[in-house]
């Protein structure tokens, strides 16, 4: 095929060598960095994730850090979640969306002190956009990338692996809590959280020079667990209804048309970006949903690089967004961003590369 070619606009991870070392064999592209994909053998790894545990070299997953005495300030103007009560030591899921209300990103918030934040953010650069809030709003905030880079521990052996590592307290930790540690001298925060619904942590190194050194303790301790290098899967994501931003997402999408209204508190102050206009959006009700996709036919057909059109009755009603091979449903499965009139139980034609083929829509998540 072809080689990626280096650059200093294409940074590494501090686990590429490691993951090279153990047979990296596909990549994407994320937030200016390699995103590992897959090591060769993409069903062995969902079965992995599924039944026992899987490391994952997330490092793209990079953090916005706010540091200053308006920190707080700042986390909150730029996300419509209600921040109020949220603790150091906690994570929230918490969408950004720009003026209009339309998602631009769709972060865990880290709160590590009282000035001191991180937004670990999915695939857009949030860096600009914080630095330009802070400033316009005239705010004390710096805003920062600093030299941390998670690494995921999935699966249901996951919590067996990591309080291996770092003993039994980490089996305490509620969901998104963090706890700053180290292990072999190496300074990390240790993080229930992961892009999957099979459970699991994820450490963050914060030493960029000993990410061939994480790895290795990684792999050791799960190794008598049969761990093996693997990556965000995205079977197992459309199964488990999580949502890719940027991917299921297109620069007009707004967090209800996405099954994350939850994450929106309406009441927020009237300075947070993009609140006037979710406000609106949520009085007239969103014009799109996002439900589930399966697909006729028994051959896997994943998505390539571009939604596909929905139709009913021949008209455009809609978009695929995204589609995969379910190994558990055993059949094609997608996340439909469609018109409310469109609902689950309703049958539609889908416009594919060889030819149409018909799709029943279901609630999300599949499983
Ligand atoms: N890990 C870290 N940072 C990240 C991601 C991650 N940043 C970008 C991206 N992934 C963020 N996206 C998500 C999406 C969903 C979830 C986590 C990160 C998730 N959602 C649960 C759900 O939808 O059921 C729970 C959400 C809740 O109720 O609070 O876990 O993977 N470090």
């Amino acid at each position: 095929m072809f080689t990626i070619f280096p650059t200093a606009r294409l940074r590494p991870s501090p686990f590429y060598e490691a993951t090279l070392a153990d047979g990296l064999a596909g990549a994407s592209v994320y937030n200016r960095m390699i995103m590992p994909a897959n090591y060769g053998d993409r069903e062995a790894e969902y079965w992995r994730l599924i039944n026992g545990v899987s490391m994952w070299d997330v490092a793209v997953e990079r953090q916005v850090q706010l540091t200053g005495k308006d920190a707080g300030k700042l986390a909150q103007i730029l996300s419509p979640r209600d921040l109020s009560k949220c603790k150091v030591g906690q994570g929230k899921y918490v969408p950004l969306c720009n003026h209009d209300g339309v998602l631009i990103n769709d972060p865990i918030l880290l709160k590590l002190d009282e000035d001191r934040y991180w937004f670990s953010i999915a695939d857009s650069d949030i860096w600009y956009w914080a630095r330009a809030i802070g400033a316009e709003r005239g705010l004390d905030v710096k805003v920062s990338e600093p030299d941390v880079s998670p690494l995921a521990v999935q699966g249901p052996k996951a919590e067996d692996v990591v309080a291996h590592i770092f003993g039994d307290w980490v089996r305490e930790v509620k969901y998104f809590w963090f706890k700053e540690t180290e292990i072999n001298g190496i300074p990390v925060a240790v993080q229930r959280s992961g892009w999957s619904k099979q459970g699991g942590f994820e450490i963050y190194l914060k030493d960029g020079t000993r990410g061939t050194e994480l790895w290795n303790i990684v792999k050791e301790a799960g190794a008598p667990h049969g761990i093996g290098p693997g990556a965000p899967t995205t079977p197992e994501r459309t199964e488990s209804g999580l949502v890719s931003c940027g991917g299921d997402t297109d620069d007009t999408t707004n967090p209800f048309e996405v099954r994350l209204g939850k994450y929106v508190d309406l009441d927020v102050a009237d300075d947070v970006v993009g609140i006037k206009a979710l406000r609106q959006i949520a009085a007239e009700g969103p014009k799109r949903h996002q439900l589930g996709l399966i697909l006729d036919g028994d051959t896997p057909a994943p998505l390539g690089f571009a939604w596909e059109d929905i139709l009913k009755d021949g008209k455009k009603v809609g978009d695929m967004t995204n589609c995969v091979w379910s190994y558990r449903m055993k059949a094609n499965i997608g996340y439909a961003l469609i018109g409310i009139d469109c609902q689950p139980g309703e049958t539609v034609e889908i416009r594919r590369k060889g030819g149409s083929v018909m799709a029943k829509l279901v609630e999300l998540p599949f499983l």
